[in-house]
């Protein structure tokens, strides 16, 4: 065990993922044209399938479906056109990647739809604030269930996003989806909490959140991130979000020190050999 993390046991399907004695690593596999790192690139859900079974490969330990962006501004999905894009790389993934999936939805038909298909989490952004259905879908299922802050909506959370007290209302609105969890059913064990980096925040809100993420602990649960190549670094480094991984690198390890659970990352080799590193220091010092 690292000083600064606590262990959780997930229940994942017929499996348990045992979290806290190295940071997890949870690699992203978009199925859209428009996301705003690698939009277009695995739309086809050949390209997908193989691109979660390379980062598999690499060493993640769950994949994470999404067939909605949710950049500022993009446009919303219909639900069948999210179902036809992720439920065939949700089952090919289940069935051959030998890793947990988790699917990156806000709607529970489509969450119903993906779990169905084999996938054991659901990453909601919204933390069960858009589709009152969703909960209820997580609970029967027995899934794990990730709850992320987000002030707006992405269609409009990045234009002047303000907090009196950031990292209080942070956990204060996570700990409301996590009574949403609760109160649909959802087993508290299984549920996971997100600051939801670049969420209608600025990079200063950004750059405090990883800073003060051990605050998050007071949740009681584990704690996932999602830095990767996200604006906060291209402002950081003047870079496109091809060439992020550097600073994404620098953050995933930032946040393990500071006691993430699980990061969400496109970049799995790098990061998986950083937090190897990284890991291996913090278990030292522990
Ligand atoms: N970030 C994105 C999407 N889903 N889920 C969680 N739990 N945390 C995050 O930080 C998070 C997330 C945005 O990244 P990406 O999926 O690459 O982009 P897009 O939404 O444009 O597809």
């Amino acid at each position: 065990m690292t000083a600064r993390r606590r262990g959780f046991s997930l229940r994942v399907g017929g499996r348990v993922l045992e979290l806290g004695e190295r940071t997890a690593i949870m690699g992203i596999v978009n199925v859209t044209p428009d996301s705003f790192s690698d939009g277009g690139a695995f739309l086809d859900p050949a390209a997908a399938i193989d691109h979660g079974l390379r980062l598999a490969g690499e060493g993640a330990d769950i994949l994470d479906v999404g067939g909605e962006s949710t950049r500022p501004g993009a446009e919303p999905v219909s639900e069948q056109e999210e179902v036809r894009r992720v439920v065939p790389v949700v089952r090919e993934l289940a069935a051959r990647s030998g890793l947990p999936v988790s699917i990156d939805t806000t709607k529970a038909a489509v969450a119903e739809a993906a779990l169905a298909a084999g996938a054991t989490i659901v990453n909601d952004v919204s933390a069960l604030r858009l589709d009152p259905r969703l909960g209820g879908v997580v609970a029967r299922a027995g899934a794990a269930l990730v709850i992320m802050h987000m002030q707006g909506t992405p269609r409009t959370m990045q234009q002047a996003p303000r907090y009196d007290d950031l990292v209080g209302e942070v956990i204060a609105e996570l700990a409301a989806g996590i009574g949403r969890a609760a109160a649909a059913g959802v087993d508290p064990e299984q549920v996971l909490v997100d600051p939801g980096i670049g969420f209608g925040k600025s990079l200063e809100h950004n750059l405090e959140l990883l800073g003060r993420l051990s605050e998050l602990e007071v949740l009681g649960r584990a704690i996932l991130v999602g830095p990767s190549r996200k604006a906060f670094i291209g402002r950081l480094l003047d870079l496109p979000a091809a060439e992020r991984v550097e600073g994404t690198i620098a953050a995933c390890c930032c946040a393990a020190d500071r006691g993430a659970h699980v990061v969400r990352v496109h970049d799995v080799g790098p990061v998986r050999r950083a937090l190897r590193v990284a890991d291996a220091i913090l278990r030292g010092a522990a």
